[in-house]
């Protein structure tokens, strides 16, 4: 049996329940982190003492990890179409998810904490401006790839690349700063809504 800990908000475990829900994979979900049950308790400390989540126990194997759990999960379950082994596309995968745990979600985090969380450290309103500028960056240089590229990232066939990169485009229209067009970035995200798991957990409302 596969147990997903975390709660449905989090950018980082909605991206293993859209990757469970791509797969059609059966588990049990528990309610853990900020507004949920605490995960700096030493019975979650005794499961992952990162004390962070996702984190999965997959018959006793214990990941933590949003992207490699990600990872783990296609391979586990031989997904090679989400998951290319071919050497050439699967680094090509792992480039895009680091990019969007660097890079973007860097770039990410000034406009969201600011605007959609406003956090107390995060009110400066010329830092706010500087990441809008650099969320900006990294937008412009994903509507470039789409359009030329697309329309998925890795082509014509949608991959686990997809996944860390739609939750992000998702944040990117659901947070309400304001942000240029970019027209294969909208027309990614809409078809993105196509798919079930990411209508569920990713264009959901939430950023
Ligand atoms: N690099 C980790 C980051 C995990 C992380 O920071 N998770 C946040 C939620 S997105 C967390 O657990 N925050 C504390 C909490 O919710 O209690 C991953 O990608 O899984």
């Amino acid at each position: 049996m596969l147990t997903i800990y975390g709660r449905t908000n989090s950018i980082n475990v909605r991206k293993v329940l859209w990757a469970a829900a791509e797969m059609d994979l059966a588990y049990e979900r528990l309610d853990y982190g900020r507004g949920f049950t605490p995960t700096d308790t030493p019975e979650f400390l005794a499961v992952s003492r990162f004390g962070v989540v996702p984190v999965i126990d997959d018959g006793g194997f214990v990941l933590r990890e949003s992207n490699t759990i990600v990872r783990y999960l296609a391979t586990r379950h031989g997904r090679d179409d989400l998951y290319p082994s071919e050497i050439h596309r699967r680094f090509t995968v792992e480039a895009w998810m680091d990019w969007a745990s660097t890079d973007l979600g860097g770039a990410v985090r000034d406009v969201f904490w600011g605007v959609q969380l406003k956090h107390p450290d995060f009110t400066d309103p010329a830092r706010i401006a500087l990441g809008a500028a650099n969320w900006g960056k990294q937008m412009r240089r994903l509507d470039h790839h789409l359009a030329t590229a697309g329309p998925y990232l890795m082509g014509s066939t949608f991959t686990i690349a997809d996944i860390p990169v739609g939750l992000a485009v998702n944040r990117w229209f659901a947070t309400p700063f304001e942000k240029p067009d970019l027209a294969a970035v909208q027309a990614y995200y809409d078809r993105l809504a196509e798919r079930p798991g990411y209508k569920q957990h990713g264009r959901n409302g939430t950023p």
